[in-house]
């Protein structure tokens, strides 16, 4: 399979939102994003949660899950299955820069979600705790002193396709941030996940997965136990189901067909988020580890990583650093979305690695959760 000719440009770098935003809101006379931007990327090198942005979850309103907090009780392991561990090839030499050199990696063996978090699921959790994601959150002016108060807007990025073909080199054209977006709300105050339960959660900022990982007893993957899990045990493959994108003509994940971004021909059936679980599982019995939505991992990003990862369980590297946006950290997401094309970014490759910064949420971005053993009583899979 030869490299998609154009440069990635779906690594998606936060100043070309910035500069999205400036666009939209100076259009709105809403002014100063940049100085809330800055205060945001400062926040966001740390693992806590931005101050006044971030976690909102009351610790007298249950902030851990029954099942989670009992340690006997191993209900949780209900929808998920168990990932063996083991020795892999990670990486590609057919994918981008920064998926080289493949590399041998060793994890032990985790349990994995089956599925995306669902919107039926972090509701579970929005109710239970009263945890309000960072896209609901209108910034305090204290933390934004710069911003005039008409600009503290809580919103999230939407994708918005352009009327006509444009240089896909340009984020700018296709992503707009909207006021009053939010997991309730992906595309914007006008729409709704009323019988989308059962999609992937989406708009959901790494922080707020963070916090709903912990409040279910379990945690983000590693980046290494991600694409471990999407090869599904099977060896160097190009997809997690093998080397041919549409055998006998089928698709297989929820991905992008046609032009992008204005182009969907929808062969799939699927326009944005598709139930999870619509397309057949991978060889560990995980469904959507190959688009639907981009997944949140633990790991910060850094492009030379694998040159010198340790070989058992890399954790990720201690900094970040995206060339194309340095100075903002970013963590790694995985398994691409409903919005990828092989001419494009060709995401949905398991060897594919996408960087946001851990404030912003997006409506092709969503999570799934892993948590530590015992094995399996049953075989994987089950
Ligand atoms: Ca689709």
């Amino acid at each position: 399979m030869s490299q998609a000719p154009e440069p990635n440009p779906h690594h998606v770098s936060t100043w070309k939102f910035l500069v999205a935003l400036v666009v939209v809101l100076a259009l709105v006379g809403l002014g100063s994003w940049l100085a809330m931007r800055k205060a945001e990327k400062d926040y966001a090198r740390r693992n806590d949660a931005p101050k006044g942005l971030g976690h909102a979850a009351p610790a007298s309103k249950n902030p851990v899950s029954p099942a989670a907090s009992n340690q006997n009780n191993h209900s949780w392991t209900n929808g998920m299955k168990w990932i063996p561990g083991g020795r892999f090839l990670m990486g590609s030499e057919e994918g981008q820069p920064d998926e080289k050199p493949v590399h041998e990696v060793t994890v032990d063996g985790f349990w994995m979600d089956t599925y995306e978090v669902t919107n039926a699921e972090f509701e579970k959790f929005v109710k239970a705790t009263g945890y309000i994601t960072i896209a609901e959150r209108k910034p305090r002016q204290e933390d934004f002193p710069d911003a005039p108060p008409e600009a503290l807007v809580p919103g999230s990025i939407v994708f918005t396709p352009p009327p006509g073909e444009v240089p896909l080199h340009n984020h700018m054209a296709w992503w707009r941030y909207v006021p009053g977006a939010s997991w309730r709300r992906p595309e914007g105050p006008d729409s709704t996940i009323q019988g989308r339960e059962q999609h992937p959660v989406v708009q959901v900022a790494w922080f707020d997965a963070m916090a709903y990982a912990k409040w279910a007893g379990k945690r983000l993957p590693t980046e290494a136990e991600w694409e471990f899990a999407s090869r599904g045990g099977k060896e160097k493959l190009t997809y997690t189901w093998g080397n041919d994108k549409t055998p006998d003509g089928k698709w297989l994940a929820n991905i992008w067909q046609g032009s992008f971004p204005n182009g969907n021909t929808l062969q799939d059936g699927h326009k944005l988020q598709s139930p999870v679980g619509t397309y057949a599982p991978n060889g560990y019995g995980l469904h959507d580890m190959a688009g639907n939505v981009w997944e949140w991992t633990g790991d910060w990003y850094m492009p030379d990583y694998y040159a010198k990862s340790p070989k058992l369980n890399p954790q990720g590297p201690q900094e970040s650093y995206d060339p194309n946006e340095p100075g903002v950290w970013k963590r790694i997401t995985r398994g691409g979305s409903y919005l990828c094309t092989e001419a494009y970014c060709w995401g949905y490759r398991p060897a594919m690695r996408m960087k946001t910064s851990p404030d912003t949420g997006l409506n092709h971005t969503g999570f799934r959760c892993v948590r530590n053993g015992p094995p399996a009583p049953n075989p994987p899979g089950k």
